[in-house]
């Protein structure tokens, strides 16, 4: 597994859980002399100025893309891939395959988080959910052009309705008409949600496609309770072998939650870093 930690170009997502905020080229640097794999990218959207930096600063600094957040699309533009209006709803996949092509073009996968919306208060949930759907299943079809995953990430039931658990996340994807859709697992979401989060990835297994890696309050792995080493455990049962992405609050300041998350990190996996 390979460590990788988030930076934030959305100023309208201030006070997330993102480890870095705004400065594109100097969250590289400090990414890389921490000893980061990786950064995971939340870009004010498609056209956000810095990803046009993105590729040099990588190559610059030894680092890779780990993924690329769409979150901005619904902090912004308040756009969703569930809304019932057809013309918002275009304008959300646009917005979502303008991400997947910044990340795919670095090898990338895009992230569906808040974009996927949620169900309105006493509403059928059928169509949203069959809107998501078939969002899902253009979307998955739309990243194979780039050799890429789509990832879904289930959230707490405090940011939507829809997608909570990982089972829920499972049952939408094995109803896709694509087989290029995979689940991000957040171990802060699933310390909420989940019975036992260990069952749960055991149960995710080969459909899991990115770790968010933070404790359960939300900062830096380390600095709650979540108990790493059996999820570490199940995670290598599972085979999983790609990132774990500090998504976590900057707290008590971006340096010391990126510090923070590398020493757990390497305690966690001491022969590969
Ligand atoms: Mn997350």
């Amino acid at each position: 597994m390979r460590s990788s930690v988030t930076v934030s170009l959305v100023p309208e997502a201030r006070g997330g859980p993102f480890v870095f905020w705004d400065q594109l080229g100097e969250a590289c640097a400090q990414a890389a002399s921490l000893g980061f794999d990786a950064i995971e990218v939340f870009p004010s959207g498609p056209d956000d100025p810095a990803l046009i930096i993105l590729p040099s600063l990588l190559a610059q600094h030894s680092l890779r893309l780990a993924a690329m957040g769409t979150g901005a699309g619904w902090v912004k533009h308040q756009l969703t891939l569930t809304n019932p209006d057809p013309e918002v709803f275009q304008r959300a996949m646009s917005f979502v395959k303008g991400i997947i092509d910044q990340a795919g073009r670095l090898g990338a996968p895009a992230i569906i988080g808040s974009m996927q919306g949620r169900n309105a208060p006493g509403s059928d949930r059928v169509p949203t959910l069959l809107r998501l759907k078939d969002a899902l299943t253009e979307l998955g079809d739309y990243a194979a052009q780039h050799q890429v995953p789509l990832l879904l990430e289930p959230l707490n039931r405090y940011e939507t309705n829809l997608i909570n658990t990982v089972d829920d996340g499972l049952n939408l994807v094995a109803s896709l008409g694509t087989t290029n859709v995979k689940l991000l697992v957040d171990l802060f979401h699933m310390n909420i949600e989940e019975t036992s989060i260990p069952l749960a990835l055991r149960a995710a297994g080969a459909t899991i496609g990115h770790v968010h890696f933070v404790d359960t309050n939300r900062r830096a792995a380390g600095f709650g309770h979540l108990d790493y080493g059996s999820v570490i455990g199940i995670l290598k049962e599972v085979g999983y072998k790609g990132y774990l992405s500090a998504e976590a609050l900057p707290w008590p300041d971006s340096i010391s939650a990126a510090t923070q998350t590398i020493a757990k990190f390497k305690e966690l996996f001491p022969r590969e870093t």
